[in-house]
């Protein structure tokens, strides 16, 4: 059997490409369709059957996304914009909770960085503040180098999200226009038919791969446990010891958290931020 990666399903038409570089049509086999139905992002063990590959196995997912519907994300750029829409903290650390939660590295990219001219701006704060938190965080404006985004691209499994008019479009028209060209058709059909699951598609850039479909359409916390998200969010990683292990960083004592805020090891922003999204998550 070989290994492979499904990078698109339309209809029944499924897309592998193979470990040596082949892409392939596949059908999937009836037992496997019994069992789960696969995505794109899957890793499949395929076999060929005369002068067809069939699907025999669909690998254990490191994580999954809802919306898009995406397997094994190595990566979530959450796009920012610093003017127009106007930077929000709140919103920027909502988009990160989501892709936490999901168990997805998040990536920081702070668009418009041209329409900042004060360089005492209050946005180079939030920038520090997430490089000291240890996020990565990536500026652009219109003509800027994007070798460092393209390096963190390279041969990874990335989604782009971030609300209406925070520049997805643009960029990715930068990184490469044909791209953009093929995401504006998918949007397109999106609207067309609502109803019909539409799966994204896994484009080739840098020699990994780039969804086709925005991620994180609504965010909502509603079935969200109070206590996934107490756990989830990557400032806090190395100050989860607290004495009550369901803690959730609210009053509690001896709260490892809280000293870690108070010590100014961990974000007091993030923490701020943190504390309002939990009252959004179920009890
Ligand atoms: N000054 C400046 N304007 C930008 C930059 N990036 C995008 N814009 C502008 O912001 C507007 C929105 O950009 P889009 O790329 O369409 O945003 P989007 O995220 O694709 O928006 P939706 O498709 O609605 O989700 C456009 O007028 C862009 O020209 C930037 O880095 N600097
Ligand atoms: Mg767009
Ligand atoms: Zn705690």
């Amino acid at each position: 059997m070989r290994k492979g990666r499904i990078i698109s399903i339309v209809s029944n038409q499924v897309k592998v490409k193979l470990e040596d570089g082949q892409l392939v049509d596949a059908i999937i086999m009836g037992k496997v369709r019994l069992d789960k139905a696969p995505i794109v992002g899957d890793i499949v063990m395929v076999e060929s059957i005369e002068d067809k590959v069939g699907i025999q196995e669909i690998c254990e997912r490191a994580n999954q996304l809802q919306r898009p519907l995406l397997a094994n994300i190595d990566q979530v750029f959450v796009l920012m914009s610093t003017r127009k829409p106007d930077f929000s903290s709140l919103l920027a650390d909502r988009m990160l909770a989501q892709v936490m939660l999901a168990h997805i590295h998040p990536v920081i990219v702070f668009t418009k960085m041209d329409k900042i001219e004060d360089p005492n701006d209050p946005i180079y704060d939030y920038i520090d503040d997430y490089r000291k938190s240890g996020y990565d965080v990536i500026l652009v404006d219109k003509e800027n180098d994007l070798s460092p985004l393209r390096e963190l691209l390279k041969d990874k499994i990335s989604v782009l999200s971030g609300n209406s008019g925070v520049g997805k479009s643009t960029l990715l028209n930068r990184l490469d226009k044909s791209l953009q060209i093929r995401t504006q058709e998918v949007s397109k059909s999106l609207n067309r038919g609502k109803h019909t699951t539409t799966q994204s598609t896994l484009h080739p850039i840098e020699g990994g791969y780039l969804a086709d479909t925005p991620g994180f359409s609504t965010i909502s916390f509603e079935r969200v446990s109070q206590y996934e998200l107490s756990q989830s969010i990557y400032d806090f990683r190395d100050h989860l010891n607290c004495k009550f292990r369901d803690c959730l960083h609210q009053s509690e004592p001896q709260c490892a958290v809280k000293l870690g805020v108070k010590n100014k090891e961990i974000s007091e922003i993030r923490y701020e931020n943190y504390l309002k999204i939990l009252q959004e998550c179920e009890g």
